[in-house]
């Protein structure tokens, strides 16, 4: 290899190309849909400023198999200005886009280089000093540990493998293509590729295995900025890893300590000094945020008791730091027993508190209302599933306690709805 001579290469991975944003509705979606695709060009305008060796793509290109073929067209036409900058794209399929999902399919034109599914395939780039490995999904439920087929290192080559993966397990993603990081660890390669979890983590340093997480959050809980990775080789090792937003759309989930808030500008001036950083670090990118209300129980019943005022007067607040920031939703939560409203009231009121103090621990009852937030998904109603390929969509695990919460407060303050009497109640 060269002496001095350093290169950059992109990694990215489950760009979900036209993947139905999920839970939101109106002006705002209108805002968030096309952010996969202004998120995919993005990652070919830093890829030709930067002047990059090679753009590895890691899986989950595409959500799924193509409503029509403008997916497929819209990849093709940032492929060819890859292909326009001398630039190369290698492309693995993942669950997503496995050869049985994707039914609709264009031939790919110069410039990109498919992995096989067949079995795992080395793509050598010469004038780099590399050799990429890897091999693509043929199924969706690939349960086979893929890394496990892959070929040695190539003698004298930065060995790259690409690789769609769970390892051995990460929460809220499927388990396929199973594998530990010591195996790849020990594999011999210098960096490993991998997709398929949507969360940005280097699990591993010489050799480097890397997460880039996905492109574009889809929902409310891929928060955060997202993007690729840029990577330095200086001298055929790895340099820097950096992790770059290309996002163009941002979620986000934020605590408001409602605890103690009396009035309404009160309240709003909390979610204020919470959400001025989330616009600031979305710079400028549509916005879209779930203030989860702690300590509500302690709201006055003149606005625990109407929800549609208080998160009307939320969103006006959110509105005020931003034009394109939005409540995605409001969460009340009451917080531990102890700092409940009622307490000791002796009165109904405090009977009919203590009744729904004990209903979570009520088996029937959260049957009950956990039949009800099936239906609500099965509806298309509720929130978003798991990545999809996990379980068919279904409960969120700390969405019946949640439900069950903010019905305590939401009852408890519409039936103490007299007029606030609190002196400090301003009209
Ligand atoms: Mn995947």
């Amino acid at each position: 290899m060269a002496g001095g001579m350093s290169f950059t290469f992109l990694h990215a991975a489950d760009i979900h190309l036209d993947s139905p944003l999920v839970g939101l509705s109106g002006e705002v979606a209108a805002q968030f849909r096309g952010a996969t695709r202004r998120a995919l060009a993005a990652l070919v305008d830093l890829a030709i400023e930067r002047g990059v060796a090679f753009v590895i793509i890691a899986g989950d290109l595409f959500d799924g198999d193509w409503k029509d073929y403008a997916t497929g067209l819209f990849f093709a036409r940032e492929a060819g200005r890859l292909h326009r900058a001398g630039i190369p794209l290698c492309l693995l399929y993942g669950n997503h886009d496995a050869e049985s999902v994707i039914r609709r399919r264009l031939q790919l034109r110069d410039g990109v280089h498919a992995f096989s599914a067949r079995k795992a395939e080395t793509i050598e780039l010469p004038e780099w000093g590399v050799a990429l490995h890897g091999r693509s999904f043929a199924h969706r439920d690939t349960t086979e540990n893929l890394a496990a087929s892959y070929p040695s290192p190539v003698a004298g080559r930065l060995n790259i493998g690409v690789l769609h993966t769970a390892l051995d397990g990460r929460e809220g993603h499927a388990p396929y293509a199973p594998c530990t990081l010591e195996q790849l660890v020990r594999h011999g390669y210098d960096y490993w590729a991998l997709g398929h979890v949507h969360r940005h983590e280097v699990l591993h340093e010489h050799p480097h295995v890397v997460f880039p997480g996905n492109l574009q959050g889809r929902h409310v809980r891929e928060t955060g900025p997202k993007g690729a990775c840029l990577v330095t080789v200086t001298d055929g090792s790895i340099g820097q890893v950096e992790h770059i937003p290309l996002d163009a759309a941002r979620w986000a989930v934020a605590a408001v300590d409602a605890a103690g808030a009396r009035r309404p500008d009160d309240l709003a001036a909390r979610a204020r000094a919470v959400l001025a950083p989330l616009v600031g670090e979305a710079e400028g990118r549509p916005l879209a945020v779930r203030l989860v209300l702690t300590g509500a129980a302690a709201l006055p019943p003149a606005l625990s008791g109407d929800p549609d005022y208080l998160a009307a007067e939320l969103q006006a607040e959110a509105a005020a730091l931003g034009e394109a920031v939005w409540i995605e939703s409001l969460r009340l939560e009451t917080g531990p027993p102890a700092a409940r409203q009622t307490g000791s009231r002796p009165d109904a009121l405090g009977r009919f508190a203590d009744i729904l103090d004990s209903l979570p621990d009520d088996p029937a009852f959260r049957a009950r209302i956990q039949a009800e937030i099936a239906a609500l998904h099965g509806r298309g109603g509720v929130g978003p599933a798991l990545e999809a390929g996990a379980a068919a969509p279904g409960l969120q695990p700390d969405e019946t306690d949640e439900a069950i919460r903010a019905a305590r407060v939401l009852l408890l303050g519409a039936l103490a709805g007299e007029p606030d009497r609190e002196p400090d109640a301003a009209p």
